[in-house]
């Protein structure tokens, strides 16, 4: 999760993750070039009694600062698109769930398996024991196996919500009546904790999305458990 006053992204915990920081630190360096370039610019514009009369005709300077700002544009949008074409790949995922949007908590239903469906409600900030998070921690994580390709299908029963979680690189919108889907490959064990984003009624604060990356073994023996209780 994101640790208090964070101001750039949360760590990755998997590859798309791993992409779009790369994309981040590649845009905000181009950024910070031409802020500091065009403010340097307009500093001496204003400020120097030198400037050369003749700079407010030149085609040379014209035509530079259509063709570098194009380049620019390219050599954003190419390295965008890229992530986005890989964002959309689904390679025969291992295991599928199904996260459904409520008013207001999520359920999920681990479509592989017959009966392993549960909900997943915020842990009131009274209720917390130490070391729990307040307004991230819910009562049933999802347990997934790490390293592996997961499919998660999405919708909503009620209005719209959407399922994120920021250090795995998703966030995926549940729109009631249809179903999207997104996937993703955790490259570590982990706790990853994401919260609805899309506005979606009064507690749409209090409905946060608890993922569990854990290796193989320790998903089947919590889905046989999980099943046995059921
Ligand atoms: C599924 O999600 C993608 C990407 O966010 C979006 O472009 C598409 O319209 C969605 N499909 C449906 C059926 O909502
Ligand atoms: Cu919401």
């Amino acid at each position: 999760m994101a640790h208090p006053s964070q101001l750039g992204l949360q760590d990755a915990a998997s590859p798309v993750m791993e992409e779009l920081l790369h994309f981040h630190d590649h845009t905000m360096l181009i950024m910070t070039s031409i802020g500091t370039l065009v403010t340097y610019a307009m500093v001496v514009a204003v400020f120097s009694n030198l400037t050369d009369k003749y700079i407010l005709e030149s085609h040379q300077i014209e035509t530079m600062w259509t063709i570098v700002p194009a380049m620019v544009l390219v050599a954003i949008a190419l390295p965008s698109l890229r992530i986005l074409y890989i964002m959309d790949e689904i390679n025969d995922p291992h295991l599928t769930i199904k996260a459904m949007g409520h008013q207001w908590y999520w359920s999920y239903e681990y479509t592989d398996y017959e009966d392993l469906t549960f909900d997943a409600y915020m842990i009131p900030t009274q209720d917390l024991t130490p070391g729990q998070f307040r307004l991230l921690e819910t009562d049933h994580r999802v347990v997934l196996p790490m390293q592996s390709p997961i499919r998660v299908l999405v919708s909503a029963e009620d209005v719209l919500h959407s399922w994120s979680v920021p250090a795995l690189g998703v966030k995926m919108d549940a729109v009631p009546g249809r179903l999207n889907q997104t996937s993703f490959i955790a490259s570590r064990p982990g706790v990853f904790y994401g919260q609805c984003s899309e506005i979606c009624g009064a507690n749409h604060s209090f409905m946060p999305i608890v993922v569990e990356t854990v290796p193989l073994e320790h998903f089947e023996i919590w889905s046989s458990l999980m099943l046995e209780d059921a």
